[in-house]
């Protein structure tokens, strides 16, 4: 590869699970270059599996924090091996897996500013942290402190409604108090600092510690969104000076403030860089005055990788499926989760996780693959059944595994609408679940969908139809009484606000009768596309580092989405076209919220 026409480069890191990447990518958001590491097959010596340390015991999932600074050795060394012109460098950003955090000791600024370039990271950095582990977000130990944040607001959507999201095992201010408390509180004492992995991986460049970013930090159930700042009732429990702590008024206020001081404040949606890279990776690697923009969490990155505008929709069709969605609504739900958005000022990425994605597509298409003595696993005949497959008010939930989002369990479960009264079928032929697993798995997401961009849609909603969509409402509500979703009641505008813009990713968007099927009935106004982001959040990190560098030159803050359109063709993406089904989809939309609340959990 050769950067000779390349006047600036700009890098994006991606630290995943299970590898470091780096993508280069210049001034026209051209993507260069890309390098990486996977932390099983160069840094065994962590004992590590899938790039994580598993106590199947506890649940407990942790991330041996000097194997992040040895992977930055390690790609940084790559580079300088392929003669990376380091010197061209302006800006970097990037992002890191969501929640986990790193526990610095008092002795981490002066180490992270006396870095000896002959040297490598993690030697030097020894002691630079109380705790050698940053807890993985797979980690599953904190079931106690689950209960325990939802009971001290009263309830996983009061929680959501203070933070963005009810409580997960995962997210940060929980597993803070599990160190402060149960694990190690003598730990959690000596610890001067808290970064999650984003800001840890800046500060590391920065050469000190560096502000968590507020989108990222959206992830900790401790941030207020409504406030913009911490709230010092979960601060308190996550530093174990809560209620329940039984501690005096005095102690609580120390043990909010000492937290506070841990995490230091909170960085505001900004294009400011945090600074220039430190003089250890300008000896060692070459790299003169570049500039360190804050990293945000890997999903927050994904969604800057394409302008994304509000009620455009990203749906990630992986192993999982995943919903991305940018909204100017603040409509939060136990169920989903919100966060600041991570370069739109005012804007939010709502996030949809789904554990029932491709792998209860694959068991129809084999049962129907079985039925039809077609061996291989070819989608052809499950395609051939859904590209002619119509609302004939026949729906099934298929959840082959239990289910995050409604929360369920295992089950599956068929139903028939016959006049207004819904019956369940045992059996029907293996052909109707083929529509009926895309359909309900679409459908779950546009009832989903609809309460984070309703209202913000009335521009896109054509007010000649808006007659008739109330009369389309009034006959569902005749049919199905009140529609509640994840116990939140539907109305008039969640039911009718269309996306926008919808985007396909991942594996199962190389299927297009999956993919058209989806688009009949979420109903974009606009386009749907289907997009090839392989880097995507490396990707977003790069593009966040070069708009950064263009707002500081013009000292000015340019429209992120703005600056990306004036670099980017949006015409150059795939567009398809669907056949619009948006509306006959309604009834399917009541059945599977009546379904829905019939469903058995755990
Ligand atoms: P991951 O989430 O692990 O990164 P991918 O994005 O690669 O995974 O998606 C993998 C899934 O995509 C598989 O489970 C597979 O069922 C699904 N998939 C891949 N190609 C197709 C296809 N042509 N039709 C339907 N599903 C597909
Ligand atoms: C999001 C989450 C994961 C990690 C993966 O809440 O926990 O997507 O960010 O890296």
């Amino acid at each position: 590869m050769s950067y000779e026409n390349s006047k600036e480069l700009y890098l994006g890191f991606d630290l995943s699970t299970q590898q470091l990447k780096i993508i280069v990518t210049d001034d026209n958001l051209n993507h260069l270059n890309t390098y990486n590491v996977e932390f099983d097959s160069e840094f065994k010596k962590y004992g590590i599996s899938k790039g994580v340390l598993t106590d199947e015991s506890t649940g407990e999932i942790l991330s041996p924090v000097n194997m992040w600074l040895d992977s930055i050795n390690y790609v940084f060394d790559a580079m300088k091996k392929d003669g990376f012109p380091f010197e061209k460098v302006r800006g970097i950003s990037g992002s890191a897996q969501q929640h986990g955090s790193v526990f610095w000791s008092n002795k981490a600024n002066d180490l992270l500013g006396e870095l000896d370039s002959s040297k490598d990271l993690s030697s030097q950095l020894d002691d630079a942290f109380t705790y050698k582990m940053s807890p993985n977000w797979q980690d599953h130990s904190t079931g106690k402190e689950i209960k325990e944040f939802e009971e001290l607001v009263g309830g996983a959507d009061n929680l959501a409604k203070i933070t963005g999201s009810r409580a997960h095992y995962r997210f940060t201010g929980l597993q803070i108090r599990k160190l402060a408390t149960r694990k190690n509180p003598k730990l959690y004492k000596e610890t001067s600092r808290i970064s999650l992995v984003s800001s840890f991986v800046a500060s590391v460049l920065l050469g000190n510690i560096t502000n968590i970013e507020e989108a990222d930090a959206c992830g900790m159930n401790l941030y207020d969104l409504n406030t913009n700042s911490h709230d010092d009732e979960l601060l308190a429990l996550s530093a174990g000076v809560g209620k329940i702590d039984k501690v005096s008024e005095d102690e609580k206020i120390k043990g909010i403030e000492e937290l506070k001081s841990k995490l230091g404040d909170i960085k505001p949606i900004t294009y400011k860089s945090d600074g220039l890279i430190s003089s250890y990776f300008k000896n060692k690697y070459g790299f003169k005055d570049c500039k360190i923009y804050s990293f945000t969490g890997d999903n927050l990155a994904t969604i800057i990788s394409l302008p994304l505008n509000p009620n455009d929709i990203l749906v990630s069709l992986g192993t999982s499926t995943t919903v991305l969605l940018i909204t100017k609504n603040y409509n939060p739900s136990s169920q989903y989760h919100l966060f600041k958005h991570p370069t739109l000022p005012d804007h939010y990425m709502g996030m949809i996780c789904y554990c029932n994605g491709s792998l209860a597509r694959e068991k129809i298409r084999d049962a129907v693959n079985e039925k039809y003595g077609i061996e291989d696993k070819s989608w052809d005949k499950f395609n051939e059944i859904l590209d002619k497959a119509k609302f004939d008010k026949k729906l099934g939930i298929y959840f082959p595994l239990g289910e995050i989002v409604p929360n369920a369990s295992a089950q599956f479960k068929r139903s028939i609408l016959e006049g207004n009264e819904l019956k369940d079928v045992e059996q029907w032929d293996v052909e109707n679940d083929v529509g009926s697993i895309v359909e309900s798995q679409t459908l779950s997401c546009r009832l989903r969908t609809g309460p984070m961009i309703s209202g913000s849609n009335k521009e896109s909603t054509p007010t000649e139809n808006s007659q008739h969509l109330h009369q389309i409402y009034d006959d569902l509500h005749e049919k199905f009484g009140d529609l509640y979703t994840d116990g939140k009641p539907q109305n008039f505008d969640s039911l009718t606000s269309r996306p926008n813009n919808i985007f396909y990713v991942g594996g199962a968007s190389n299927n297009h009768s999956i993919i058209k099927k989806m688009g009949s009935i979420l109903g974009a106004n606009n386009k749907n596309y289907k997009v090839e982001i392989p880097n995507a959040c490396a990707l977003g990190g790069a593009y966040k580092a070069s708009w950064g560098y263009f707002c500081e030159q013009k000292s000015d803050f340019v429209n992120f989405n703005q600056y990306l359109n004036d670099k980017f063709d949006f015409n150059d993406l795939d567009h398809f076209d669907v056949d619009d089904e948006w509306e006959s989809y309604f009834e399917g939309a009541g059945m599977l919220a009546k379904m829905e609340q019939e469903l058995k959990h755990d």
